[in-house]
C-alpha cells in the first residue's frame, strides 16, 4: 500500500496481551494430539494433565523456538506496515531468556517492548502442534497472567497510552486481565480514540462471556474467525451462525463511544471475510486462495491479518484497503514458520 511519507503521523498503536514463546513442532504433532488429547485446531489453556508436554517437547523433538503471543504477533504484524516508532506492546513477563527472545524479535520488528516484568515466574510459553494446515495451542501463562493494572498506571506507560490513537486488546487477555483491558477502553472511549479487540478463540466468548460482555460497548473494531464469532453466536443465543449475521449483530451492539460505527470483520480462512459496519451495511470481500503447497503453517494467520487491517485503518485507509492489507499480511504469515512475516520486508 502507498505510505506518504510526507505525512506527519501523530498516530501510535499501543497494544496489550500476553507475550508468549511459541515452542513450535511438526515432526511428533499428530502424536501429542492423540497423546494429550488435544483438537487438531484449537487454542486452550494448559490443564493440569498437560504439563509435561512443554519438558517432553523440548527433551525428545527440535521444536521452533519463535515470538508468539496472539496480541503480539498483531502488534508485530501492523508494526511492519506502520512507519518507524509507531507501535508499542505492553503485556507481563518474566526475567529470562524466553522475554529476551521476545524483545529481540519486536526490536527486529520496530515494536516498542513496554513490558512489566515479574521478578521469580517465566515467562509464558505456547507449545504450537503442527499437522497439515492445522494448529493446536496449548498455553502456559505464566508471568502473562501476573499482569496488574499498576504497570498502566506507571508514568511511563500512561505517558504511552496518552500519545497513542487507538489501542489493540486480545481477547485472550480476559481470562485475567479485565480490569486493565477496561481502563485502556474507557480511556479509548473518553478521548474519542479507537480500540480494536479480538475474540482470539472460541474459549474466549464461549467460558469468558461476561468479560468480552463488558468490553465490546468501548470497541470500535472487532475481529474474530468463523469459529469465534460461532462460539459468539452460541453462547449469546443467536439461532443464525453465519459470520454475515453475527457480524452484524456485534457491530450493532450498544456503544459508548456512539459517534462512530462499530466495524466487526469476520475472517473464514480461504474464503471470504466478512465486514459489518454498524447497522449500515455488511460486505463480503473474496481471499485470493493461495496454492496448497505455498502453506507453510497457519500458526498466526488471524494475527497477522488483524495487524494488517489495523495499520492500514492508523494510516486512514478506507475499510476496502484495510481488508486488502489484513488477506496480504495473512497470506504472507502463511508462507513462513510460525507468526513471523518475511524478511527482508516485502512491498505491501
Ligand atoms: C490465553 N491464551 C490461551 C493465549 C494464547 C495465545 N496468546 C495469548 N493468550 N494461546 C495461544 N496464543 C498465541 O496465539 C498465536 C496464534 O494466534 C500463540 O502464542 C500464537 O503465536
Amino acid at each position: 500500500m502507498a505510505i506518504n511519507n510526507n505525512l506527519e503521523y501523530k498516530s501510535k498503536l499501543f497494544a496489550i496481551g500476553n507475550p508468549l514463546l511459541d515452542i513450535s513442532v511438526t515432526e511428533g504433532a499428530q502424536q501429542l494430539l492423540e497423546q494429550y488429547k488435544l483438537k487438531a485446531n484449537d487454542a486452550i489453556l494448559a490443564g493440569e494433565e498437560h504439563q509435561p508436554i512443554y519438558e517432553q517437547v523440548r527433551t525428545t523433538l527440535s521444536p521452533l523456538y519463535l515470538a508468539g503471543g496472539a496480541g503480539q504477533n498483531t502488534a508485530r504484524a501492523a508494526s511492519y506496515v506502520l512507519p518507524e516508532g509507531s507501535v508499542v506492546y505492553t503485556g507481563a513477563v518474566g526475567n529470562d531468556n524466553f522475554a529476551k527472545t521476545l524483545r529481540e524479535a519486536n526490536e527486529k520488528e520496530g515494536v516498542e517492548s513496554a513490558y512489566q516484568v515479574v521478578e521469580g515466574t517465566s515467562t509464558g510459553a505456547c507449545c504450537v502442534l503442527i499437522t497439515g494446515h492445522d494448529r493446536s495451542l496449548c498455553t502456559n501463562l505464566a508471568a502473562a497472567e501476573k499482569f496488574t493494572v499498576d504497570h498502566l498506571r506507571s508514568a511511563e506507560i500512561k505517558q504511552k497510552i496518552e500519545e497513542a490513537s487507538h489501542f489493540y486488546i486480545g481477547g485472550f487477555f480476559l481470562t485475567h486481565g479485565l480490569e486493565s483491558a477496561l481502563e485502556v477502553a474507557k480511556h479509548s472511549a473518553s478521548a474519542d480514540k479507537t480500540l480494536a479487540f479480538n475474540l482470539s478463540a472460541p474459549f474466549i466468548p464461549q467460558f469468558f462471556k461476561d468479560q468480552v460482555d463488558q468490553l465490546i460497548p468501548y470497541a470500535d473494531i472487532v475481529f474474530g474467525n468463523e469459529s469465534e464469532a460461532e462460539a459468539y453466536a452460541q453462547s449469546h443465543g443467536i439461532a443464525d451462525t453465519s459470520a454475515k449475521n453475527i457480524a452484524q449483530h456485534i457491530a450493532s451492539l450498544p456503544k459508548t463511544n456512539s459517534g462512530k460505527d462499530r466495524i466487526v470483520v469476520i475472517t473464514q480462512g480461504a474464503q471470504e471475510t466478512v465486514v459489518a459496519i454498524g447497522t449500515k451495511s455488511v460486505t463480503s470481500y473474496p481471499v485470493t486462495p493461495l496454492a496448497k503447497d505455498a502453506i507453510v503453517d497457519t500458526n498466526g494467520a488471524g494475527d497477522a491479518t488483524a495487524g494488517g487491517f489495523v495499520a492500514a485503518f492508523v494510516l486512514g485507509s478506507p475499510i476496502p484497503e484495510c481488508v486488502e492489507v489484513g488477506h496480504k499480511l495473512g497470506a504472507m504469515c502463511i508462507q513462513q514458520n510460525g507468526p513471523q512475516l518475511p524478511y527482508p520486508k516485502q512491498k505491501v
